[in-house]
C-alpha cells in the first residue's frame, strides 16, 4: 500500500461529471491519500460539452487559499498534482505554491505537473499560458504532456520515434526535468514500432534522466479503445502520483536528484517511472473498458427525457454523447 501521503491537488471542479479534481480527488482518496483540493475553476460541466456556466478562480484567489493553508499549518504536503489552469497569471500563482512547498520540504516533495494546454494541434488555454509553463517546468519532478504539449514545450515536432526521442531529450536538456511521460502518442508512420495495426494502439513513452542528463526511454504500447472519453488525462495523472509514491516508497528521498531517480544502473523497464506507468495504464484500461460498456445505457437513459425534435439536433446529441463519455469510476472503484 501507499505510504501516508498528503497531496495538494490543483485542478478544475465541475459540478457534474468527472474531469479535473472531480476524478483526481476520488482516485487519490480511494488509494489512501489525504487530499487537499484547490479548484482552478468551478464550471457546471467540462468544456468538451461546448456549453457551460461558471467561473475561473483568479490568481489572487488561488494565492489567498494557499496562504490560508499556510497560516493554519495545513501546508505539510508530500506531493502536489497540478492540472488544468486556464490563465497565465493563475499558472504562475500555482507555480509559486509549488516553489514554496519545495522550499519547505527539499528532500521529499514531489510535483507532478500536467501542463494542460491543448491537444491535436489546438490550444484550449490562453496563449500566454505556454511561456508560463515553460518557466515552471524546471521546478517540477514529473511532467505529463500529451504529444502536442510535448511539442510546445520542447520545440520539436513529433512525427516518428526518432523525433519523439529528440523531443524528450530536449525536455531533459532545456528544463532539467527528471521524469517525463508523454501520454497518448500516435505515430502513424512508424508501423515497425507497433505490434499490429497502428490505428488500434496507443503508446505511452516516458523517460527518467540519468545523472549525466541522458534520457532513459521506455515505451508501453497498449490497445486503444475506439471511443472518446473525458478526464482520462486527469485520472492518468492522479494514478501516476500514487504509483510513483509507491514505486519509491522503499527509498528515502522522493524528490531532488537522489540516485534512484537517475536510474543509471537500472534496466529500463525496472525504472520506478516505467513501473508506475504500467500500473497506471492497466487501471485506465480496465476503467475505460467498463465505461465504454455502459455508454449505450447512459445515452438511452438521457434520451428518454428528450423530444423527437431534440433527438435530431446535433448540438443536443453532442451533449448526450459527452455525458455518456464521463468516466464511470464511482461504481467501478
Ligand atoms: N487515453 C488514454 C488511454 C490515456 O491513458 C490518456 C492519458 O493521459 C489519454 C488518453 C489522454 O491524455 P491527455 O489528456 O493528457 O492528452
Ligand atoms: O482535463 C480535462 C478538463 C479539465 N477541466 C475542464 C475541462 C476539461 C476538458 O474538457 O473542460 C474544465
Amino acid at each position: 500500500p501507499v505510504p501516508e501521503t498528503r497531496v495538494l491537488a490543483v485542478a478544475s471542479h465541475v459540478v457534474s461529471g468527472y474531469v479535473g479534481n472531480k476524478i483526481a480527488v476520488f482516485t487519490l482518496q480511494s488509494l489512501g491519500c489525504d487530499v487537499a483540493a484547490l479548484n482552478t475553476v468551478q464550471f457546471s460541466n467540462h468544456t468538451g460539452y461546448r456549453q457551460w456556466q461558471g467561473t475561473k478562480s483568479t490568481a489572487q484567489e488561488i494565492t489567498a487559499l494557499y496562504e490560508g493553508l499556510q497560516s493554519a499549518y495545513l501546508d505539510d504536503f508530500d506531493m502536489m498534482l497540478s492540472g488544468y489552469i486556464p490563465g497565465a497569471e493563475a499558472v504562475n500563482a500555482v507555480g509559486a505554491i509549488a516553489k514554496a512547498l519545495k522550499e519547505k520540504n527539499r528532500e521529499n516533495f514531489f510535483w507532478v505537473l500536467d501542463p494542460v494546454m491543448g491537444d491535436n494541434g489546438r490550444l484550449y488555454v490562453a496563449e500566454d499560458v505556454v511561456p508560463a509553463y515553460r518557466g515552471l517546468v524546471p521546478y517540477a519532478d514529473l511532467i505529463l504532456p500529451n504529444q502536442f504539449e510535448a511539442e510546445l514545450l520542447s520545440g520539436v515536432a513529433i512525427k516518428d520515434m526518432a523525433s519523439l526521442t529528440a523531443a524528450i531529450q530536449a525536455l531533459h536538456d532545456t528544463y532539467k526535468i527528471p521524469h517525463v511521460v508523454i501520454t497518448s502518442v500516435t505515430l502513424p508512420h512508424a508501423p515497425e514500432d507497433l505490434p499490429s495495426s497502428a490505428g488500434k494502439h496507443l503508446s505511452v513513452v516516458g523517460s527518467t534522466m540519468t545523472s549525466a542528463g541522458q534520457a532513459r526511454l521506455f515505451k508501453i504500447v497498449f490497445p486503444a479503445i475506439n471511443c472518446y472519453f473525458s478526464g482520462t488525462g486527469d485520472m492518468f495523472a492522479a494514478l501516476m502520483v500514487v504509483r510513483m509514491r509507491e514505486a519509491v516508497s522503499a527509498v528515502p528521498g522522493l524528490g531532488g536528484t537522489t540516485s534512484w531517480q537517475s536510474g543509471d544502473d537500472v534496466a529500463t523497464l525496472e525504472l520506478p517511472l516505467a513501473k508506475a506507468a504500467e500500473k497506471t495504464l492497466a487501471s485506465m484500461h480496465e476503467l475505460l473498458s467498463r465505461t465504454s460498456e455502459r455508454m449505450g445505457q447512459v445515452v438511452e437513459k438521457t434520451m428518454r427525457g428528450m423530444t423527437e425534435d431534440d433527438k435530431k439536433d446535433d448540438k443536443k446529441m453532442h451533449l448526450v454523447k459527452s455525458k455518456a463519455a464521463e468516466l464511470q469510476l464511482v461504481r467501478n472503484p
